[in-house]
């Protein structure tokens, strides 16, 4: 199969001499590193495990009164919540009324390795969003702008079931390439891009070790 970056006419750029993992920019301030969250597969499986224990999945409604086929859960300080008054960062979960688990200390290493690699330094997240995509689930052109600090970058780690990450311009109309995120797929998303449109097309039906036909999606930010 012809890699999947090369759909959008991308090129690896380096190749890191200590893990093989290769790096694509795929524009200014946005970098896609394959496999980077593999060697951590099995702890962050525990971990968003054990957050979802804590704090189920749910499927949020949006301000438009329409139900996300996409469900969602939080870790952190604060979690990203949608409802019928509107989007918003809460430091409670909603459902319970308790705060968001913590947020683990192998998601936080994570994060602060790829944001190191993607060159952004002393990156500190306080917030993560655990999306999990069953088939057909998919997540509509928008853009990251709840947040306080838009000079942190997002980081984005994908897992299990591949999809097709839909990469926009700043404005809405801009163009759309298409990236195929896989298994332990990092993208950090920051600087001039932190502000562009982005989406998830439909998930396609298919199995992975990991979970099984869904794909679970981890988007850690500076919300505060
Ligand atoms: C997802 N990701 O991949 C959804 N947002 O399931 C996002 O919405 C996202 O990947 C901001 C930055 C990177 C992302
Ligand atoms: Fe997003």
């Amino acid at each position: 199969m012809a890699d999947a970056a090369g759909v959008a006419g991308l090129r690896s750029r380096d190749l890191f001499a200590e893990s093989g993992v290769a790096r694509y920019d795929l524009a200014p301030g946005a970098v896609l590193l394959r496999g980077f969250a593999l060697e951590r597969e099995a702890a962050v499986a525990r971990a968003v495990e054990d957050i979802a224990a804590a704090a189920p999945f749910r499927h949020m409604e949006t301000p438009g009164g329409f139900r996300m086929s996409v469900a969602m859960t939080n870790c952190g300080r604060y979690g990203w919540v949608s409802s019928a008054s509107g989007y918003r960062y809460s430091d409670r979960d909603p459902v319970s009324g308790a705060p968001w688990p913590a947020l683990p200390v192998v998601m936080q290493e994570l994060a602060r390795e790829a944001a190191s690699a993607a060159g952004f330094s002393e990156y500190s997240p306080d917030a993560c969003l655990v999306n999990r995509y069953e088939p057909g689930a998919r997540l509509t052109l928008h853009r990251d702008k709840d947040e306080r600090d838009f000079t942190q970058p997002i980081v984005s780690v994908s897992l299990g079931v591949p999809a097709t990450f839909l990469f926009g311009g700043l404005k809405r109309k801009d163009r759309v390439s298409r990236i195929a995120l896989e298994h332990g797929d990092v993208v950090v998303f920051g600087g001039p891009s932190r502000l562009r449109y982005h989406g998830v097309a439909a998930l396609k039906s298919a199995q992975h070790p990991f979970a099984g036909p869904n794909r679970i999606n981890l988007t850690l930010r500076r919300a505060s």
